[in-house]
């Protein structure tokens, strides 16, 4: 598409490795790493890479992961034998202890290798953001956030978001970190807990018991702990089934424009996960592809340096939509795109509706009833702008 051009006066950067989509957690299993394939093709269908610079990405070395993560929990990473493999008789706990090996961890086929290069697309462009070669870097192979320094959890063995911030904290004096994945981020803001350089802010379903991982509740803004410098700087949005784009767009602006007054990030690492959006396998929320794609708009529209992170989405046509939309917008070309998915759109068939935007009717026939009342997202902003007040600024 010869309207695709570069954005004038700011660079944008697409970081991926395509041997990563190769791989399979199992049939089963709701990650489905070829929603990465089929979203580089859509960007592709749509000429939105003659837009920008486009890096096939190595993966992160063992000392790169080792910023972050702790040697025993990679070694054991390295070498663990996959699932259809005899049984590691040297390591009976090992598996218990990282947490790998169960339904939502398994030990497949390639996972050092995929995981390493999931770290490596978004320590790339966070490098790529340090040396200020781009303004804007996309790295939709990321945004796992709930891997901790020990252990995997929730489709999440390396915390490639945790070891790309890490990097920025090196050029820049303080990092925000957002995170519209339906989850909360506990991984990376477990990490940060203690330090005031990184403020983190997620908004998620919220239902202890009941829906993963049951933490984030809006009381809980980092260890209150005495001379603890990150206290006040974990910001919990918890919400409930089915809130819809308009009531999401009014919350992210209130919170987010609070957020910059007072925090004054240098830099923004943005966790897209798209499993935030209607009709999600794993999700519970009423989010269109535009209402989603806004808060990628309303961060651009700071100017800030930023990276994009993927992270959840487990209806591989909706990720794909979503995250081809939230490039164009990267781009600012998201008004000259043809909403029509292309004819020539490799695996057209799968987006059953031939738009990039369908309607919830499309999409769910039946909406989920929506249980966010006013009143409660009241509180919450208002309880957010109270916590900024503890913020120096
Ligand atoms: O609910 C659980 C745990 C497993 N039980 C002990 C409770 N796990 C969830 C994990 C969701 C992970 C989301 C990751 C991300 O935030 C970032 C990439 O999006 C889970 C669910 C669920 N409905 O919440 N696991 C599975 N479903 C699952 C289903 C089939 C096969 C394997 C896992
Ligand atoms: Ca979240
Ligand atoms: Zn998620």
């Amino acid at each position: 598409e010869s309207n695709i051009v570069r954005p004038k006066g700011y660079t944008v950067s697409y970081h991926a490795n395509p041997e990563m989509e190769k791989h399979h957690f199992g049939q089963t299993h709701p990650m489905k790493p070829w929603r990465l394939t089929l979203t580089k093709s859509l960007v592709s269908a749509y000429g939105m890479p003659f837009a920008m610079d486009n890096y096939n990405t190595r993966a992160a070395t063992y000392e790169e992961l080792k910023s972050f993560h702790a040697s025993d929990y990679l070694d054991y990473l390295a070498t663990a034998p996959p699932e259809d493999q005899p049984r590691d008789i040297d390591n009976p706990d090992k598996e218990v202890k990282f947490n790998l090996g169960g339904s939502d961890c398994p030990l497949f086929h390639g996972l050092y290798d995929y995981c390493s290069m999931s770290a490596g697309s978004s320590m790339d462009a966070a490098r790529k953001i340090c040396n200020k070669q781009s303004d804007i870097a996309i790295a939709w192979s990321g945004g796992l956030h709930h891997a901790k320094r020990s252990e995997a959890s929730g489709f999440c063995y390396i915390n490639d978001i945790v070891l790309g911030i890490l990097q920025l904290l090196r050029c820049y004096p303080r990092v925000l970190y957002i995170d519209i994945d339906v989850h909360h981020g506990d991984g990376v803001e477990e990490a940060f807990f203690s330090t005031d350089r990184v403020m983190t802010v997620s908004f998620h379903k919220y239902q202890p018991e009941v829906f993963f991982p049951g933490t984030g509740g809006l009381d809980d803004n980092g260890p209150k702990s005495e001379h603890n410098p990150g206290a006040h700087h974990a910001i919990n949005v918890p919400l409930n089934d089915g809130i819809t784009d308009e009531q999401y767009e009014s919350l992210f602006q209130g919170i987010i424009g609070k957020i910059n007054e007072h925090f004054r990030p240098s830099v923004i690492a943005l966790q897209c996960g798209a499993d935030s959006l209607a009709g999600d396998r794993l999700g519970r929320f009423n989010l269109q592809v535009q209402g989603h794609g806004a808060c990628v708009a309303f961060c651009k529209r700071l100017g800030i340096p930023m990276i994009i992170f993927g992270g959840g989405g487990y209806t591989p046509r909706n990720v794909a939509r979503a995250w081809a939309y939230e490039t164009s917008i990267a781009i600012d070309c998201q008004d000259k795109i043809d909403p029509i998915i292309p004819q020539h759109a490799p695996w057209r068939e799968h987006f059953i509706h031939e738009t990039l935007f369908p309607t919830l009717e499309q999409i769910l026939g039946e909406p989920r009833a929506n249980r966010n009342t006013q009143k409660r997202l009241q509180e919450i902003v208002q309880h957010v702008h109270e916590q900024l007040r503890f913020v120096a600024h």
